[in-house]
């Protein structure tokens, strides 16, 4: 069975790695798309803090993923899962219900978030950290 999930993975954290292995013990392969720069500013209003092309690399370096392709836009999901052959999509339960549609391509799960760990708190952490005085 090949698994194929989609994310932005910024500022890679713990909460990336737990849905990554858990969307892999679903199947036998796993597929990952990961946002190009051009769809997370459109999602998110800002850039992200790594670019593509590490977000990418830092992906395909994971023992639990199997192939790493660019996602350019969201609508674009039934054409990767029917490209890819696509078995299972996996998607975090942030997205809970909002592919229900794609069902008759293949099966859908929403696994649950990590809790307490997000990029975007991760960057107003860092953001808010004073330098220390010599
Ligand atoms: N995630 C998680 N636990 C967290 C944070 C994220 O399980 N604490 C999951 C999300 O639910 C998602 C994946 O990690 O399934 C990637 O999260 P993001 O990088 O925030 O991805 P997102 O911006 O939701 O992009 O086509 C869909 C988009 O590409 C998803």
């Amino acid at each position: 069975m090949r698994v194929i999930t989609f994310g932005t993975f910024d500022v890679f954290h713990v909460g990336h790695v737990n849905i990554l292995e858990r969307a892999r013990a679903l199947g036998d392969e796993l597929y990952v798309g990961v946002s190009s720069d051009k769809l997370n500013y459109s999602k998110k209003g800002r850039p992200p803090i790594y670019s593509e092309h590490d977000r990418i690399r830092i992906i395909d370096a994971l023992s639990c993923v199997d192939f790493v392709f660019l996602e350019e836009s969201l609508e674009q999901k039934p054409d990767y899962i029917q490209q890819y052959h696509a078995d299972i999509l996996v998607m975090g339960d942030d997205w809970q219900g909002q592919f229900d549609e794609l069902s008759d391509l293949c099966q859908i799960k929403y696994l649950p978030r990590t809790p307490s760990i997000s990029t975007t708190e991760i960057i107003e952490v860092v953001r808010h950290i004073e330098p220390e005085e010599e």
